[in-house]
């Protein structure tokens, strides 16, 4: 058998073994694996580094539009599906599935149809799109989803809090009624709305409103009452659930919980829950604001939790909540230089730094193996959302998605050195081991050394089908 390409000599790694083995690549998809593959119209010599799966980023936001009562406080965002798919293929990660959001009052079809015109011609690497569920209409949930879902958009979003997105408990639950009639996923951001916005109106009253004032107004109880409801209203319906970026042990703990109860509940977690506190909010000059994110980042007792998390399996998935704000008058200091932490924009970007983060404090550090590494990064989140096994595998018949990762490369995270369109890193001299070297999407080298080989547009939008969380088991619904 000839190929298209042999990546040779690298250490192979699935999230089930490591193996000394040469790749084949035929027609963008891989066709061989074996001790030595001859021939080969190509190849790459991959001595010394390790053959990993593209990374799968499965929770970030590119080229959202602008609306009051979101996230985004009113701001832009910095990245769209140019930069940030250059930026994550980067960083080794060669699959993003960003959010496309319905607004109030209007067609969760049309927002795709948008979506993808704002797409369309941009990605050097592979999409999909979770759906945000904002206004859950009878035509929203009776036509618009089903026929979405049928076309392969399996995995919706839902949020408790902000005030032009939040659901209330039985919107989420007609939400997760025609999820599980379809067999789609939720994702749910879960933080309790009332105590929260309660929590700003008495620092806000009493002039504490700086950027670490917004770790003050959502304590961890916050997430964690939000969390149990969350899985509770999924225990009424009989459906699996997502609960994203997860910031510490107690909504942790609820996962644990639902789980012994028998439920499918999957556990993300984020760069920024490992690596940030919140004194980091606590700068002057609205410094802070650069590590403003919901959840907001908490502390070493939160950090060792999550890491127990990692390590024992509760977390499945790792993604990196990449919400690009720049640090100027259109990001975070829309509402000015002196803004209450209210009117500044939740979110970090990350999508770069996600996978030498994992690697260099997890893998180096020897807090979790290789094939661990493998499954938080890549698949599990292929599984969990329908992309399986085309993405995140080194399997005969996969993708050839690949990132040829130099384990030793020691980097000091700078801004300048990142291709977002950030200006700023939260990670900002973070330093890290471990960095790829050379990234490929469907066999096409796309950055090598430092350098985009792979054009924008080239890459292709990708219909998710039903997620393995169905295959789990038996959730029991109220009927
Ligand atoms: N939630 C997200 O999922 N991303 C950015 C900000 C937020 O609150
Ligand atoms: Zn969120
Ligand atoms: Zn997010």
């Amino acid at each position: 058998m000839n190929f298209d390409l042999v990546i040779r000599g690298g250490t192979v790694v699935t999230a089930a073994d490591v193996m000394r083995a040469d790749v084949g690549v035929t027609n963008g998809k891989i066709v061989a694996i074996a001790e030595r593959l001859a021939g080969g119209e190509r190849s790459i010599d991959a001595g010394g580094r390790l053959v990993l799966p593209g990374g799968i980023d499965a929770h970030c936001h590119l080229d959202q539009p602008q609306a009051p009562g979101l996230a985004s406080k009113g701001a832009v965002m910095a990245d769209g599906f140019r930069t940030g798919s250059i930026s994550a293929a980067f960083g080794g990660t060669t699959t993003i599935v960003p959010f496309c959001v319905q607004h109030r009052g209007g067609s969760i079809a049309a927002a795709v149809e948008d979506y993808h015109r704002r797409a369309e011609g941009q990605a050097v690497i592979d999409y999909a799109f979770h759906l945000i569920v904002s206004d859950p209409t009878s035509t929203a949930l009776g036509q618009e989803l089903p026929a979405l879902i049928r076309r392969g958009h399996t995995s919706l979003k839902v949020y408790m809090t902000y005030e032009a997105m939040r659901l209330s408990d039985r919107q989420i639950l007609d939400v997760l009624a025609t999820a599980r009639e379809e067999r789609a996923i939720v994702l749910i951001h879960a933080e309790n709305h009332e105590i929260l916005t309660w929590l700003s109106d008495r620092l806000e009253s009493s002039g504490r409103t700086t950027p670490k004032e917004h770790a003050a107004s959502r304590p961890l109880y916050v997430e964690r009452e939000a969390t149990h409801r969350a899985v509770t209203l999924a225990e009424v319906v009989g459906v699996p659930l997502v609960v994203v970026h997860i910031s510490g042990g107690d909504p942790l703990e609820e996962v644990r919980r639902a789980r012994a109860r028998g439920l499918t509940v999957i556990a993300e977690t984020c760069p920024q829950y490992l690596m940030l506190t919140a004194a980091d909010l606590d700068l002057p000059d609205l410094e802070g604001a650069k590590a403003m994110c919901s959840p907001p980042p908490r502390d070493g007792a939160a950090q060792a939790a999550l890491w127990r998390g990692i390590e024992d399996g509760t977390i499945d998935i790792f993604n990196s909540d990449h919400a690009p704000y720049r640090f100027d008058a259109e990001g975070k200091l829309r509402a000015g230089a002196k803004a209450p932490f209210r009117a500044i924009a939740n979110g970090i970007p990350g999508l770069e730094t996600r996978l030498p983060i994992l690697f260099s404090e997890g893998v180096v550090k020897g807090r979790i193996d290789l094939p661990r590494f493998v499954a938080l990064t890549a698949t599990n989140n292929s599984k969990f959302y329908g992309l399986y096994p085309r993405k995140g595998a080194i399997a005969i018949g996969s993708d050839a998605d690949v990132a040829i990762w130099d384990p030793e490369k020691r980097v000091t995270i700078r801004n300048e050195n990142l291709h977002h369109n950030v200006d700023y890193t939260p990670f900002e001299g973070l330093e890290v081991q471990g960095w790829p070297q050379t990234v490929l999407s469907r066999g096409e080298i796309v950055v090598e050394a430092g350098v985009l080989t792979g054009a924008p547009g080239r890459g292709r939008f990708l219909e998710q089908k039903v997620s393995s969380a169905y295959g789990a088991g038996g959730a029991q619904a109220w009927t």
